[in-house]
């Protein structure tokens, strides 16, 4: 019998149309709007001396860690006046937010109420200041003390009949602290269900890196920057989505690099940028940053890639070694003959053809690679969620190495990281496959046996939660219902749930949709003051550039009620497992210095790690393909070859993009606004190109349902604004998460199992 009799509530945000206001896309990213901007945000959340006491400390080498993306912060001096961006002043401003949600705040407002709410809207409540419960069947969350929430979830995890019932979601911006301590508890719990945004992320570059370099991660640092000659950046939005790092492309730019961005859509900070650090960039002076942009089709970059290679190859021939790193690919690589067969029988027709990019612009592109070994490439989620993306990403890996571009200063692969801390997250072991040699040495060094069973990721804990096999779920930090393809299918995953579990800073649509109890268990965010045993604590992350360094926030919590994540990990997993664990949990808790010794036993590359990360800056961890060791099981770096697919289209059907606007970090909606793109208040838009426009006979406001009929089931998106841009035909694009009902569970990116979340295949009708 079904003992929850409320109505289910809303998993979507509301079909409700805003009042969308257009205006011309920016000529160029940043300047004095950005820094305006930025302040119009945090004094909507709080006032002008917290502000100014949490931006004084934002990525200083004795503050804390910006929550919003992994993007480095310069290893040498940082600016007094300011390390951060536009955005990072909006994630500080959305979570050291002063409004904090209480027991009224709850008694008011029952769960179905909230739901109807847009995803904007829901974030603007503020901070979660206390933990609450919903009792089976109830209307509304109620408060609960901590000791009674933790015994409520040990009580249910060890009802499970195995632990493999339990699914344990981590988002990317846990500290290494917290996300050590709970993959040891999940571990010696007996499970390796530990799934993380970097499912839906990085996933396929990690993946990609590993197989053809030994690595799964980046290997170049900030300063190869200012050394390389070509930089490519496909398939990202740095303007918006990684602010600084056109900090770090108008320097490389000075030392002489040409930048090739090759997107479907010119962005706007990739073409031109303002540096607000600057005079110059304040006053409003713009400095193009891209030589060569190329607009791709969507999921066009591989057929691009080859192209380019195969005229790199052409010349080759004509002047052995004048253009390939011959040395490097005898010494260093396996595979080069087979690629070198597969560039011959190429149609350059065909790849112009696929990639929608003409034979005199890949000639352009390959001319300016032609004579460089300096080449950097950077990536993001343009490449990694499509169908192909690990092989695509190890097309890129092809270039570099034909090109000797790999382990030598001002070169190398860049895969552009998003949370703050993911990258550290799975250097910590949040890693559903985990290696043995991880997991042996986690054993030895803590004394548990860790299972070896592999556990489920992202798509394959939906799938199991939907079907029955889970029946737990717990999240460290994220918002899993709207960061997830098919909304609907993980809303009745999520449904299936006995007990979802929310450790979380903000409100968001995950503590609406859930399981038949729930929790919503607030932590402190990386802004506040951590004080155990009246000490003042530290936590540390990994940037994308494989930098570890400490993060000390130093503003008042907004609530007495909050606990820092190591602590909630800590006392959960005493509760759960009390004196079955091998673990001394309160030494934990007593100083983190604790957990970081663990750490030191337990991960290589951080030896001595109380002392270095002490170091103003931190520590760079090792990265043997930097230094061209490759892991793999050859020793050697392997050439790839993939066949290149082309997306046949029916009459009425297009691909859609689901991408980030440039007032949100994922699921969390800071405004209406995508300033860059010229869209002002709404979010439920669809860019296309007009010509595609004029076929469907649709013109610049029509409203349209959007539908995908993947695996024949009929999903759909309801009231989208039509707008033209410039977007190559056949392609169109959509803001993530109001899209992701749109997107199939079934249809993952090869090997990595990431969702194809950039290439969803849509027909359209009037609404
Ligand atoms: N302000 C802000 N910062 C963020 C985030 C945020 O939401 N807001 N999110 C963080 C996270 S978790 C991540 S992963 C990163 C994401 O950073 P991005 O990857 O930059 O984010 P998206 O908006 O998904 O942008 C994808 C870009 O790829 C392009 N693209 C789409 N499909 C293709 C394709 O097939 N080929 C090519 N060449 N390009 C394509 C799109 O036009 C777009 O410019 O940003 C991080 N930083
Ligand atoms: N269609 C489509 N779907 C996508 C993507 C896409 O491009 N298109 N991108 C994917 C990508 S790249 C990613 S990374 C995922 C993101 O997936 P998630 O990481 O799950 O989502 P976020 O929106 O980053 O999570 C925001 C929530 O985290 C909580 N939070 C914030 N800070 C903290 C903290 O310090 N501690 C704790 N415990 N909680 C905190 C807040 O409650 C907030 O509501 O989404 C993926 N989904
Ligand atoms: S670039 Fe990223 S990490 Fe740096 S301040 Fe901006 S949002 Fe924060
Ligand atoms: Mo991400």
């Amino acid at each position: 019998m079904k003992e929850n009799t409320r109505p289910d509530s809303n998993p979507e945000n509301p079909e409700e149309l805003l009042n969308l206001r257009q205006s011309a896309p920016s000529d160029a990213a940043a300047g004095m709007t950005a820094i305006f901007s930025g302040a119009k945000h945090l004094l909507e959340e709080m006032n002008v001396g917290r502000g100014i006491k949490a931006l004084r400390k934002l990525n200083q080498k004795d503050g804390f860690d910006c929550p919003g993306c992994a993007w480095p912060d310069p290893d040498g001096d940082r600016s007094q006046l300011g390390e951060f961006c536009e955005n990072g002043v909006k994630a500080i401003a959305e979570e050291a937010t002063t409004k904090k949600l209480n027991a009224e705040f709850f008694r008011q407002h029952s769960v179905t109420e909230l739901a109807e709410l847009n995803d904007y809207e829901i974030g603007k409540k503020g901070r979660v200041a206390e933990p609450v419960y919903l009792a089976p069947g109830a209307t509304h969350y109620t408060p609960i003390s901590w000791d009674d929430a933790f015994a409520k979830i040990a009580g249910h995890l060890n009802g499970l009949a195995s632990p493999d019932e339990a699914i344990f979601y981590t988002s990317g911006r846990t500290s290494n602290e917290a996300a050590f301590l709970y993959q040891l508890f999940v571990r010696e719990f007996g499970t390796n269900n530990l799934p993380d945004c970097s499912n839906m992320c990085h996933e396929s570059s990690g993946v990609a890196l590993l197989e053809t370099l030994g690595t799964g991660k980046g290997s170049v640092t900030l300063d190869d920057f200012n050394k390389a000659e070509v930089i490519l950046i496909l398939g990202q939005n740095p303007g918006t989505n990684h602010p600084r790092m056109l900090t770090a492309l108008q320097k490389a730019k000075k030392n002489g690099a040409k930048i090739i961005s090759i997107n479907p859509l010119p962005e706007t900070g990739l073409i031109s940028f303002r540096n607000p650090q600057t005079v110059a960039g304040a006053l409003g002076i713009k400095a193009a940053l891209t030589d060569l942009f190329l607009p791709v089709k969507i999921n066009g970059d591989m057929a691009l890639l080859r192209g380019i290679e195969k005229i790199l190859l052409e010349e080759e021939l004509q002047q052995p070694g004048s253009v390939f790193d011959r040395e490097f690919i005898q010494q260093h690589t396996t595979g080069y003959e087979d690629l070198v067969r597969d560039l011959k029988d190429q149609s350059l027709d065909h790849l112009s053809k696929v990639s929608g990019i003409t034979q005199s612009q890949i000639r352009e592109a390959a001319d300016m690679l032609k004579n460089k070994s300096r080449i950097i490439a950077c990536w993001a989620m343009g490449l990694t969620q499509h169908k192909n993306a690990v092989a695509t990403i190890q097309e890129i890996v092809n270039l570099l190495l034909l090109k000797g571009s790999i382990g030598k200063e001002g070169a190398g692969v860049c895969p552009v990281r998003g949370h703050s801390n993911v990258q550290g997250d799975r250097t910590m072991g949040i890693n559903e496959r985990p290696p043995a040699t991880f997991l042996d040495r986690l054993d030895t060094a803590m004394g548990i046996t860790s299972p070896r069973k592999d556990g489920l990721d992202v798509v394959d804990s939906i799938k199991a939660m939907h079907d029955g096999r889970a029946k737990l779920f717990i999240a460290l930090g994220g918002n899993f219902l709207s960061a997830t393809p098919d909304t609907l299918f993980t809303a009745e995953a999520l449904r299936n749930c006995s007990l979802t579990v929310q450790v979380s800073t903000k409100l968001n649509r995950s503590h609406l949709v859930h399981g038949r109890e729930a929790l919503i268990l607030p932590c402190l965010g990386r802004s506040d003051k951590d004080i155990q045993n009246g000490t003042e604590q530290f936590v540390s992350c990994e940037n994308s550039m494989s930098v570890v360094q400490l993060s000390k926030g130093n503003l008042h919590p907004i609530s007495g009620s909050l606990l820092s994540e190591p602590v909630i990990v800590c006392r959960l997993a005493k509760a759960t497992l009390g004196g079955r664990s091998k673990i001394h949990w309160d030494k934990y808790l007593n100083h983190y210095d604790h957990i970081r010794e663990d750490i030191e036993k337990a991960i290589p590359g951080f030896e001595q790690y109380n002392k270095r990360v002490r170091e103003p800056g931190g520590f760079y961890l090792r990265n043997a393909a930097r230094e061209r060791e490759f892991r793999t099981l050859s020793q050697k770096a392997h050439f790839t070859v993939s066949p290149i697919t082309e997306h046949v289209l029916k009459e009425n059907e297009y691909l859609m993009m689901t991408i980030r606007s440039h007032d949100q970090f994922n699921t969390t909606i800071y405004g209406l606004n995508d300033r860059y793109r010229g869209i002002h208040q709404e979010r439920r838009v669809i860019f296309m190109n007009e010509k595609d426009m004029a076929r469907e006979g649709l013109e610049s406001g029509t409203i349209v349902d959007l539908h995908n009929h993947f695996g024949g089931n009929h999903r759909q998106a309801r009231k989208f604004i039509v707008v033209p841009y410039a977007i190559p035909e056949k392609c169109t694009a959509t803001y993530f998460p109001e899209a992701n009902v749109l997107v199939p569970i079934d249809s993952t990116a090869d090997k990595s199992n990431t969702p194809t979340s950039k290439t969803v295949v849509i027909t359209l009708s009037r609404h």
